[in-house]
């Protein structure tokens, strides 16, 4: 497989070269791009790949099997398009065409089925909705959702490595650099994405339209806050659901107990810091909400590491699942959907 990689040098871009390697994808050639041409390269594999521009006539012209957009929503518009007119199946890593209704948006968890043999463009979704879809597609299926509200704690890398870099150098004690809405030293700032002051931020539209559209749910009523912290890394969600019967904790937990990529703590807490770098999103403090005669009123505590299974991970295993469809030659043979518990560290 000749494998195209746009945003290669990003926190991102790095991240999915690390979850190809880990996962033993075969890529046959690897084709790295950046915002510009870059002298030093890039390791994959033992090896030191080019990073060139990513032009649309350099792009047209590898024509790789497989490209993915770690890169700016200007760059997935400008290109991906024409990628998959030229016969590229494009994995998206930007919001530009997660919403097109005749394009798929899938987790392979929550809905592989949304994958036909005619599609060849596959945005992979907002991070903090991926994350919070892994938790609560086990309940949809389940006892059935009626609401769903969120606050978020996003982590720094969120805003990619002008994210790590603007908490380090506050952290140091640089005059925050506009990275984030107001300094994110010491502070949370109730804000990711636009904001005009007045209603939802982009973040908080996202998490809620492409959270319905991966439980292919559009009437589930929703709101979410999304919030930024002084975390390096992992988007932690405090879920408030009602549920469409009566139901108990132990009949959620047996939902989530089994469920392919989630991770339940029936006791204790779990932080970012215990998910960082691994694929799973985990579950913990399911419980009733006080006084609720309708036993439909729940809140969990959703964490998952947004860089690999909100991001990176995801995109890797929606081509493990094309390979498993026969779409690609793999010459490993071995390459099998591992969606449940293959990961890293905890679970
Ligand atoms: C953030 N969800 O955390 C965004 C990144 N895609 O900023």
């Amino acid at each position: 497989m000749k494998l195209g990689l746009i945003g290669a040098t990003g926190v991102v871009g790095g991240t999915i070269l690390r979850v190809l390697d880990e996962r033993e994808i075969a890529v046959d050639e690897l084709l790295a791009y950046a915002s510009r041409d870059r002298a030093d390269g890039l390791m994959f594999r033992g090896r030191t790949v080019s990073v060139v521009a990513a032009t649309r006539e350099r792009l047209l012209a590898d024509r790789p099997d497989v490209a993915f957009f770690a890169s700016s929503d200007d760059a997935s518009a400008e290109l991906a398009t024409a990628l998959v007119d030229n016969g590229t199946v494009v994995i998206d890593n930007t919001s530009t065409f997660r919403l097109a209704a005749d394009v798929p948006l899938v987790i392979p968890e929550v809905n592989p089925h949304a994958v036909g043999p005619e599609h060849r463009l596959f945005p992979v979704a907002n991070c903090t909705a991926i994350v919070l879809s892994v938790a609560l597609a086990p309940i949809e299926r389940a006892v059935g959702l009626r609401s769903v509200r969120v606050a978020t704690y996003q982590a720094v890398s969120g805003a990619g490595r002008a994210g790590l870099d603007a908490l380090a150098a506050e952290e140091r004690g640089a005059t925050p650099n506009g990275t984030f809405a107001a300094p994110i030293h010491h502070n949370v700032v109730p804000q990711v994405g636009s904001y005009d002051g007045d209603g939802d931020t982009g973040e908080e539209q996202k998490v809620v339209a492409e959270t319905r559209k991966m439980l292919d749910r559009p009437d589930l009523r929703m709101a979410a806050t999304t919030v930024r912290v002084p975390v390096m890394r992992a988007h932690s969600e405090a879920v408030f659901i009602e549920t469409a019967r009566a139901t108990s904790v132990e009949e959620l937990q047996s939902a989530l107990r089994g469920a392919p990529g989630v991770v339940l703590h029936e006791r204790g807490i779990v932080t970012p810091r215990d998910v960082e770098d691994t694929d799973l999103v985990h579950v913990a403090r399911l419980r009733p909400e006080p006084d609720d005669p309708s036993h439909t009123l729940f809140q969990l505590w959703v964490v998952g590491d947004q860089l690999r299974k909100g991001a990176a991970t995801n995109g890797v295993q929606i081509l493990e699942l094309l390979i498993a469809q026969g779409r690609f030659a793999s010459r490993t043979g071995e390459v099998t959907l591992s969606l449940s518990k293959r990961g890293r560290g905890l679970g």
